[in-house]
């Protein structure tokens, strides 16, 4: 801890709301700010420290409130401003804080700089955006947008394209514009002054795209991969650096940058300890292909990670950053699939076992641990049984492109990737308990609600002790107690074991072990066998000595 600096948020623990999906107080079976407000009591339960709410902001949502139309206004789905300052005020009276999802890479196109920008090419607002001419009658280049075809859309009024690395409802603001840095730093100030806590900053790895806008790798599909082109560009320290000097470095906050394509030297930029940038970033090895999960094309896949893989990648974000920079640690959130889906077990028999090995393994590394809605009741991935249950975008636009247009991928295969690994899987409504539509509306809700509320639901985990509720709740308390979680030193075990992921964390004279059996079967450890120590969490009330036992999870403080 001698060369950690302390920092609130790197002892506090996130817990991540899909308020669309939390709890509707209106009955329109859309969820919204006032029925948060009457979940925070159930939030201070869990023992979170902050609650970091997806896009509120007004939007027409074609991407769920990732696509902003106006960034001072609440989206009327969710209520009013004054909702918003009861939210505030409720969280900060019960000890939580509120952080909000700052989507400045690009906006709606609906937003007024847009709508101005695009009526001629020489509106003030015109530079606001990335428009091209095109070439060879077509695109200006070979990208493709993340949500399936041309990066680039064709706007008639000036017969130029305008670059929309998501849809074409969410062209990308023109970083390289100051008036743009200008408005955004403005906008960020005015929420600062409302007394929020902090930003997580959608896809702020993007803002700064390469010029010359060359054409990316050919993938499968025939276009070009943007990435190399748009993540990390050359200019992206540089703007967050002049964010953190007129915005960030003037309040107290937690920042966090979602970065698709950072690497570890990159992160250390980004997160860097002297407080320059960022406090910390998402980064997305464990969660893609690199994890073992494969891809039939694109990221969708029908494939389970492989834990070693997992492990390698977990442990070496570990190891790399210690002292460097801090890190994120999470398995779930609004556009991953359902942890203890795509890394447990959510059959019946090992649903709550697995969901809290998974948990334990997550919430003993050192860094912010976040919690996604529903992840502390194990919540589980959904069925698809037809295009007709999607809701999100990207499901919809990869079925038209790979199963209408290209055939690459059959529609029987593509449902079986959208269980894998649909966003939707995490968008399904939060099951409080076991009345119609999980307590979560009294109306119509915009998405189905998952048929196992009627097992899994809040109102069932608070009545049983041995519940995924309470053991977050668990992790949480410890975490709050033991600054060994929070500032020890990492230290992998058994790197070469097939079952277990274990670790230690050293800090004070004191010594963390954990292990984790992510298999249905007993395997080998002796890591508990000569010093018993002080057991601080496990999932079994009980051991076998040289064993763990199915999806066993055990962590133990001895003297080092
Ligand atoms: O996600 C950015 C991002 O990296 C996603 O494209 C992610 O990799 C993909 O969804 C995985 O399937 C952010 C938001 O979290 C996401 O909800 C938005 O749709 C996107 O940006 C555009 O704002
Ligand atoms: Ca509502």
């Amino acid at each position: 801890m001698a060369n950690e600096q302390k920092a609130w948020w790197k002892e506090a623990v996130i817990y991540q709301i899909y308020p669309r999906s939390f709890q509707d107080s209106n009955g329109d079976g859309i969820g919204d700010l006032a029925g948060i407000t009457h979940r925070i009591p159930y939030l201070r339960k869990l023992g979170v420290n902050v609650i970091w709410l997806s896009p509120i902001y007004q939007s027409p949502n074609d991407d769920n409130g990732y696509d902003i139309s106006d960034y001072r206004a609440i989206m009327d789905d969710f209520g009013t401003m004054e909702d918003f300052d009861t939210l505030l005020k409720t969280a900060h009276e019960a000890g939580i804080k509120l952080v909000m999802d700052l989507v400045v890479n690009h906006t709606s196109d609906e937003h007024a700089w847009f709508v101005e920008s695009r009526k001629s090419r020489e509106n003030p607002y015109r530079d606001f955006y990335i428009w091209k001419d095109g070439r060879n009658g077509g695109a200006p280049n070979n990208w493709e947008s993340y949500f399936s075809g041309p990066a680039w859309q064709y706007d008639e009024a000036t017969d130029q394209y305008y670059l929309h690395c998501f849809s074409k409802k969410q062209p990308d603001l023109n970083w390289e514009n100051p008036k743009v840095r200008d408005a955004v730093f403005d906008m960020m100030t005015w929420w600062c002054e409302k007394g929020i806590d902090g930003f997580r900053m959608d896809v702020i790895s993007m803002i700064s795209k390469d010029q010359s806008f060359p054409d990316g790798p050919v993938k499968a599909d025939g276009y070009g991969d943007l990435s190399p082109h748009v993540c990390n560009g050359p200019r992206v320290h540089e703007y967050l650096q002049e964010m953190n000097r007129r915005v960030l470095s003037h309040y107290d906050l937690l920042t966090v940058g979602e970065a698709a394509g950072v690497t570890i030297d990159e992160a250390k930029k980004y997160a860097r300890s002297d407080g320059k940038e960022l406090g910390m970033v998402f980064q997305f090895e464990h969660v893609g292909p690199e994890n073992g999960k494969g891809s039939i094309i694109d990221k969708w896949t029908t494939g389970k990670p492989q834990m070693p893989k997992v492990r390698a990648i977990l442990n070496k974000w570990q190891r790399e950053l210690e002292g460097k920079a801090w890190n994120s640690l999470y398995l779930d959130n609004h556009d991953q699939p359902r942890c203890v889906s795509m890394f447990g077990n959510d059959s019946p028999k090992w649903r709550v076992l697995s969901a809290k090995m998974l948990a334990t393994c997550l919430h003993m590394q050192k860094g912010t641990p976040y919690i996604y809605q529903g992840e502390e009741l194990g919540m589980t991935n959904m069925k698809f049984h037809s295009l007709a249950d999607c809701q999100d975008l990207e499901e919809i636009n990869a079925w038209h492109q790979y199963v209408d247009e290209q055939k690459k991928v059959s529609a029987e295969t593509m449902l079986q990737c959208f269980d894998t690994v649909a966003r939707d899987n995490a968008r399904t409504p939060m099951q409080w308990d076991a009345s119609a539509s999980a307590g979560f509306t009294t109306g119509r809700p915009w998405l189905a609600v998952n048929p196992n509320y009627t097992e899994i639901n809040a109102e069932a985990a608070l009545k049983d002790p041995d519940s995924t509720f309470y053991y977050y709740q668990k992790l949480i308390r410890l975490r709050h107690a033991h600054p060994i979680i929070v500032y020890g030193t990492f230290e992998p075990l058994l790197e070469d074991s097939e079952t277990i992921y274990a670790f230690a964390r050293e800090l004070d004279g004191k010594r963390l072990t954990v292990a984790c059996n992510w298999t249905e079967h007993e395997v080998p450890c002796s890591l508990f066998d000569e010093n018993p120590g002080e057991e601080l969490i496990s999932n079994y009330p009980s051991h076998k000595a040289g064993i763990l036992q199915p999806y066993e999870a055990r962590v133990v403080l001895t003297d080092k």
